[in-house]
C-alpha cells in the first residue's frame, strides 16, 4: 500500500521536530520539496489515481507542500536566531585570556649575572656615555695616536675628537678622576667597533672591572678571577693566565677557560686548542694614574674586560651573534 500525502506530512513534520540545526532543515527540504523529494514525486504521480480522486489528492497534496515550505522557512528561522543568540552571549565563567608576558633578553640576563658576582666581592656599578671624547676612549687609556684600534676601519667617529666608545673604559677613567683610590668598580655597557661577522656585531655589549688600591698584586687579579670564572660557569672549570699585551695593563694577561665543549681534547668551537678565551686582563699601566692625578708609587692595581655575548654565546653554545639581535621571540624566549 503506497503512502497517502498526509502520511508523508505527517512523516515530514515530525523529522522536522527533530531537526537540531539549520543543516539538518535544508536537507528534509531536499528530502521532501527537492527536485527527486517525496511530496513532488508524489505528485508527478498523481496519474496513477482514479480520474475522479485526482483533483481532490491533488488540491490536498498542493496544500501539504505550501505547509511544509512555511514550517521548514519558520523552523530554519528560529534556529538560526538561537544559533546567533548563542553566538553572542558571554560566558563569564570562561577563564581569561593569558596576557602574554615577555622575558629578560639573555645578554641583560647575563650582564646582571657578572655584575651580580662582582657586586658580591665589594664592587660598585658605574655607567657613563656612550657617544664619548677621544680623550677618555684612548689617550688616557695610554692607547697611541697611530693604533690600529684608532683606525677608521675600526671606529665609529662621530668627529674628530668624538667616538662612540669602543670600550667601557672611559668610564672607568672618569671613576678614577671623581674619587681617590680605593677604587673598586664594574662598568657594564653598549659598545660600538666596526665590525660584522659571525663572531662580531657593530654594537656589543661589554663589563669591564677595576680596582686599585695600595699592595694590589697579580695574585689579587688572579683570585679576583678564578672567583668570577667559578661563579659563572662550572665551580671546578680549569682556567689559565696566559700573557698578553694591551697598551693600558703592564703586565697582562688573557683568561682561558677548558673549552666546555670537548673538555680540552680540540674541537671546532676552541679551534682544536682545548681553550677557550674568556676575558683580558692586566696589571693597571702606571701611565693611567699620571692622567688621573693618582699617585703611581703608591697605588697598583688591576683591570679586565669581556664581551658579554661571547660569554653566552660559551655558556649556553650558540654559534651564531646576530642571533642575540634578530628579536626572533622562539630563541630568545629559550634562556
Ligand atoms: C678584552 C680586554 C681589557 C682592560 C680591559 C682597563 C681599564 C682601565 C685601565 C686598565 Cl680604566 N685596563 N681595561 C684591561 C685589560 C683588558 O679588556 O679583551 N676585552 C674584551
Amino acid at each position: 500500500m503506497e503512502e497517502t500525502i498526509d502520511q508523508i506530512h505527517a512523516k515530514a513534520i515530525s523529522e522536522l521536530d527533530a531537526a537540531a540545526d539549520i543543516q539538518a532543515v535544508t536537507a528534509l527540504s531536499v528530502k521532501y520539496l527537492g527536485r527527486k523529494g517525496e511530496v513532488t514525486r508524489f505528485l508527478r504521480n498523481i496519474s496513477r489515481y482514479r480520474p475522479e480522486e485526482r483533483a481532490a489528492i491533488g488540491k490536498r497534496a498542493n496544500q501539504v507542500k505550501q505547509e511544509l515550505e512555511r514550517s521548514f522557512k519558520d523552523v530554519a528561522e528560529r534556529l538560526e536566531h538561537t544559533g546567533a543568540a548563542k553566538k553572542e552571549r558571554i560566558d563569564v565563567t570562561l577563564p581569561g585570556r593569558p596576557a602574554g608576558h615577555g622575558t629578560l633578553h639573555p645578554i641583560t640576563r647575563i650582564t646582571e649575572e657578572i655584575c651580580d658576582i662582582f657586586s658580591r666581592l665589594g664592587f660598585d656599578i658605574a655607567e657613563g656615555p656612550e657617544v664619548e671624547l677621544d680623550y677618555y676612549n684612548f689617550e688616557a687609556l695610554n692607547i697611541p695616536k697611530n693604533h690600529p684600534a684608532r683606525d677608521m676601519q675600526d671606529t665609529f667617529y662621530i668627529s674628530e675628537n668624538i667616538v662612540l666608545r669602543t670600550h667601557t673604559s672611559p668610564v672607568q677613567i672618569r671613576t678614577m678622576e671623581k674619587q681617590p683610590p680605593p677604587v673598586r668598580v664594574i662598568a657594564p655597557g653598549k659598545v660600538y667597533r666596526c665590525d660584522s661577522d659571525l663572531t662580531h656585531t657593530p654594537m656589543f655589549h661589554q663589563v669591564e672591572g677595576l680596582l686599585v688600591d695600595e699592595g694590589i698584586s697579580f695574585g689579587d687579579l688572579k683570585g679576583v678571577l678564578t672567583t668570577f670564572v667559578h661563579q659563572m660557569f662550572d665551580p671546578h672549570t680549569s682556567l689559565r693566565f696566559r700573557p698578553s699585551f694591551f697598551p693600558f695593563t703592564e703586565p697582562s694577561a688573557e683568561v682561558d677557560i677548558l673549552c666546555v665543549m670537548c673538555r680540552g681534547s680540540g674541537c671546532r668551537v676552541c679551534s682544536n686548542s682545548g681553550w677557550l678565551e674568556i676575558l683580558g686582563s692586566g696589571m693597571v699601566h702606571p701611565a693611567l694614574y699620571e692622567n688621573v692625578g693618582y699617585d703611581a708609587d703608591k697605588y697598583t692595581g688591576f683591570a679586565f674586560g669581556m664581551g658579554v655575548e661571547r660569554i653566552a654565546m660559551l655558556k649556553y653554545g650558540i654559534d651564531d651573534i646576530r642571533k642575540f639581535f634578530e628579536n626572533d621571540a622562539r630563541f630568545l624566549r629559550q634562556f
